[in-house]
């Protein structure tokens, strides 16, 4: 089995604490195009105290320097004085809640669009070479503005790539978690009721999805009808997009010039029974359903054991079943309590 880990990175904030795990499939050879991260600011229960994470999986030629550019952005920018500021003001202000909900989003909504623009400039200043899984390596040709293989001259690709991106925000004071979603890397939430409730039966889990994951599938509808209206070099195929000559399967995404970057927006309160919040690429969720997935990190006492662990379970299930056409596979899970 090819896969390998890729990162580890946990930190520990007062009792809120999460990990990413990042395992490289067998379908593309060695190259992981997903990237994940946790960020905190401050620690314990303290005023203004946050976390932040955010699974991306990229795709085309660059697929991997959009994703991590996507997390150098993210992290950078919420380490910036002002924004820094900006957010404590945010999340310590006595208004009333709604306000401040429209405020983190806003701010949400920022970023977003920071990270767009930036991975957008890197068009202009792509990496001399870059390697593509089975597809080898490639050279960039200044002059027809395109990547040619190393080893098959005839072989051209263009430059186009971008990447999903699923952001959590958990306002720990005020007990609000924010997503926002772009493409199919997803949130869910849950826990098991036995933790709070004694008389709860054991094994009892709830958990429910923060994102919706077919909203910016091209098997959707309304997505579909949304993408025609648009004026754009986007053509529809069966079940997928055609941008030149890549086939997609979702519709939106950072860093990529012809799609939209309008994420899907979620705020909730987690209750007492839902200490998990699981962040994953599409290699965890096609293959292991949300209720599974948080009642198999339950489990754990350690977010980065219950990461990489559910990724060897997301990975193993799926050269099983998929007969080892195994994706890029990233988890991030925060323990809540
Ligand atoms: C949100 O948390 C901050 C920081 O602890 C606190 O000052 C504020 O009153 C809280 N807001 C509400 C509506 O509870
Ligand atoms: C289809 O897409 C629209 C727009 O993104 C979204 O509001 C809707 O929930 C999606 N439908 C499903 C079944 O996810
Ligand atoms: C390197 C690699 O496996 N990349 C793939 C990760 O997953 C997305 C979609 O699930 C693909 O588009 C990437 O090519």
């Amino acid at each position: 089995m090819a896969w390998r880990l890729l990162w580890v990175l946990s930190c520990h904030q007062g009792m809120v604490r999460g990990a990413v795990f990042s395992a490289v499939g067998t379908r593309y050879g060695d190259l992981n195009q997903d990237r994940g991260f946790v960020f905190d600011e401050m620690v314990g229960s303290e005023p203004g105290a946050y976390l932040l994470a955010g699974v991306f999986d990229g795709h085309g030629l660059l697929g991997d320097h959009a994703a991590q550019l996507a997390v150098d952005t993210v992290v950078a920018w919420f380490q910036e004085d002002g924004i820094r500021r900006r957010v404590h003001e945010t999340l310590c202000q006595r208004t009333d809640a709604a306000l401040r909900e429209q405020q983190v989003q806003l701010i949400l909504r920022e970023v977003i669009q920071q990270t767009h623009e930036r991975i957008l400039a890197s068009y202009d200043t792509p990496p001399h070479s870059a390697f593509y899984g089975p597809s080898g390596h490639f050279h960039f040709d200044e002059a027809r503005h395109q990547y040619v293989s190393a080893s098959e001259p005839d072989d051209k690709r263009p430059l186009e790539f971008g990447t999903t991106a699923i952001l959590a925000f958990y306002d720990i004071a005020n007990n609000t978690l924010y997503t926002a979603q772009l493409g199919d890397s997803l949130a869910a939430l849950g826990g098991s009721a036995a933790e709070t409730d004694p008389d709860g039966a054991k094994g009892t889990i709830s958990a429910r999805m923060l994102s919706l994951p077919h909203a910016h599938s091209a098997r959707n509808k309304t997505e579909r009808e949304r993408v025609m209206q648009e004026r754009n070099p986007v053509r529809l195929a069966l079940h997928a997009i055609r941008v030149g000559p890549h086939v997609l399967r979702i519709t939106r995404a950072l860093g990529h010039k012809h799609l939209s970057i309008e994420p899907e927006f979620l705020v909730v309160h987690p209750q007492k029974n839902e200490q998990v919040l699981v962040l994953g690429s599409d290699g965890v969720f096609d293959i292991i359903g949300v209720e599974d997935a948080v009642r198999f990190c339950v489990e754990f006492d350690d977010p980065a054991q219950a990461a990489e662990e559910l990724v060897i379970q997301a990975t193993e299930l799926a050269r099983v079943e998929a007969e080892d056409s195994v994706d890029n596979t990233t988890a991030v899970v925060i323990f809540l309590d």
